[in-house]
């Protein structure tokens, strides 16, 4: 009777520095199994006396008891502490600082061109965009600029096959809205425009430009010089005031450079205006009466203005921005600043 007590004693020891589940499964196999040692005191009764038979079959019971109760609980220990372990490598602290993302900023170019647009929308102006490529009836022939007109030298642009090329002004986008609704017309153009110009300071082959076009009876210059001070003064700051100097463009008569007063000296003259005054913005003008009848527009029965300034010098006047390619270069300490 010895050895059964021997057996509980060294399940006891073996169990009592188990580690885990795979570990308690061998030994549940060794005692419980069906080849274990509890089987085998069983096999044992029948080769008992008669009269020890039943005293021991009570005692393997009891010893298959203990074991399997033991194994049952040791085996919900285990499982668990391993639950509380996964529980703890796993645990998320929501209180950590979040992962923190880079956040891209608008393009100063790009918030130019939204501010133009709702100053012009505030007027009550309505805004187009058109395609970059054009072809040469609409960027020159509809514009007043036929095929040898010296004004192609300056406004020389990028072809992609005879007679399809690069726009080099909104305008051509202004002959098609022409062409297709009747006056009174109050428009802006916004776009990119190109040039075969060589990039310094103040110039690249690509740039954008805002023009604007109104068509109605009796419009006047006094009109483009109302319409561009409102919009300089919003812009540039409500003491800002208009300049318009005599020029030629084929597609105004007449046609003038435009400028501002300096936003840095207000006109008494400083290094940035180069002690003019003024800062040049881009070009105006009546719209000349041959653009007028070949959009099919009666020049004895409507009148127009229209001007052409770059998105790029309103930036760099208003910004203090005094490098043109500054735009171009995405260079991110220019582009954070705006
Ligand atoms: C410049 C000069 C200008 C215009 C653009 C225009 C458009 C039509 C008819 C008449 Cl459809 N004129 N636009 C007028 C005067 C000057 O731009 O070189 N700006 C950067």
């Amino acid at each position: 009777m010895e050895f059964n007590e021997d057996i509980e004693k060294q399940f006891f020891e073996k169990i009592k520095n188990i580690k885990d589940l795979s570990e308690l499964k061998k030994i549940e196999i060794e005692y419980l199994g069906k080849k274990g040692i509890v089987q085998e005191l069983y096999k044992k009764i029948k080769d008992l006396p008669e009269e020890k038979r039943k005293e021991f079959g009570e005692k393997v019971n009891n010893l298959r008891n203990i074991i399997e109760s033991s194994i049952e609980s040791t085996k919900a220990q285990l499982e668990s502490s391993l639950a509380d372990l996964k529980l703890s490598s796993e645990k998320i602290d929501v209180t950590l600082p979040g992962l923190h993302f880079q956040r891209g900023s608008i393009h100063v170019l790009t918030k130019v061109i939204e501010e133009v647009k709702s100053i012009f929308v505030s007027m009550g102006f309505d805004v187009f965009s058109g395609p970059d490529i054009e072809d040469d009836y609409y960027n020159f022939e509809a514009l007043n600029i036929p095929e040898h007109h010296p004004a192609r030298d300056m406004q020389d642009t990028f072809y992609l096959a005879q007679k399809i090329l690069l726009r080099t002004q909104t305008s051509p986008m202004q002959i098609r809205i022409m062409k297709k609704l009747k006056p009174p017309i109050r428009m802006i153009a916004i776009g990119r425009c190109y040039r075969r110009d060589a990039l310094d300071s103040s110039h690249s082959p690509q740039f954008h430009q805002v023009e604007g076009l109104v068509v109605d009876k009796g419009i006047s210059f006094a009109n483009l010089k109302a319409t561009l001070s409102e919009f300089s003064k919003k812009m540039f700051g409500e003491n800002t005031r208009i300049r318009f100097t005599p020029s030629y463009f084929p597609f105004v008569e007449p046609g003038s450079e435009t400028s501002i007063s300096c936003v840095i000296c207000g006109g008494k003259g400083c290094p940035v205006c180069k002690y003019t005054g003024f800062l040049e913005m881009g070009g105006s003008g009546m719209v000349h009466p041959n653009v007028l009848r070949n959009v099919g527009i009666d020049p004895d029965e409507f009148q127009g203005f229209a001007f052409g300034w770059g998105i790029e010098r309103i930036a760099m006047v208003k910004y203090g921005i005094p490098d043109i390619r500054y735009f171009y270069q995405n260079d991110l300490r220019f582009l954070k600043q705006f």
